[in-house]
């Protein structure tokens, strides 16, 4: 129950009603919500550091899960005109469709592990400037984040570190 000021709710309204088009999952069957299972998310930690070029940046976050398994199935936000998700294996990144959330366990984002991508910035984010971003799941509402732009070599995790 995390609410957020107004302004980040009309910029998740505005990039709901852009997605619209893409969405065809209108066809979920709620008997199928078994209420044990339901998946308790929360984000945290989240950030961007500030982007090199003006075209994309990444953005880190971790989601906690206290109830059932849930999936990320997409990431949202005015700032972008797409983002994609990546994973990190052995230094090379592959684009994902989708994380899973596990049950009672937590999706980690960190620099040199998986991370967001943002693609064709309408504008270069600044250190100290904060981006709304929305998390789209698969059972859970999506959940609104306002990311703060960090220092382009911030790394809050410096264990996970490895070459980006
Ligand atoms: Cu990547």
């Amino acid at each position: 129950m995390n609410h957020r000021p107004l302004l980040s709710g009309a910029v998740a309204l505005a990039a709901g009603l852009a997605l619209a088009g893409c969405s065809d999952s209108s066809s979920g069957d709620k008997a199928a919500d078994k209420a044990a299972d339901k998946p308790e998310l929360k984000v945290a930690g989240a950030f961007m550091p500030e982007p090199a070029m003006d075209t994309m940046a990444s953005g880190f976050f971790t989601v906690t899960n206290k109830g059932g398994d849930d999936k990320l199935t997409s990431v949202t936000s005015s700032i972008a005109q797409q983002i994609t998700l990546h994973s990190t294996k052995n230094n090379a990144m592959k684009e994902q469709k989708s994380f899973d959330v596990p049950a009672n366990g937590e999706l980690d984002f960190a620099r040199g592990g998986n991370h967001l991508m943002f693609e064709e910035l309408k504008h270069k984010p600044k250190q100290g400037d904060k981006v709304a971003v929305t998390l789209h799941f698969e059972k859970s509402d999506p959940i609104e984040v306002e990311v703060p732009v960090k220092a382009a070599t911030y790394n809050p995790k410096p264990g996970k570190h490895a070459s980006h």
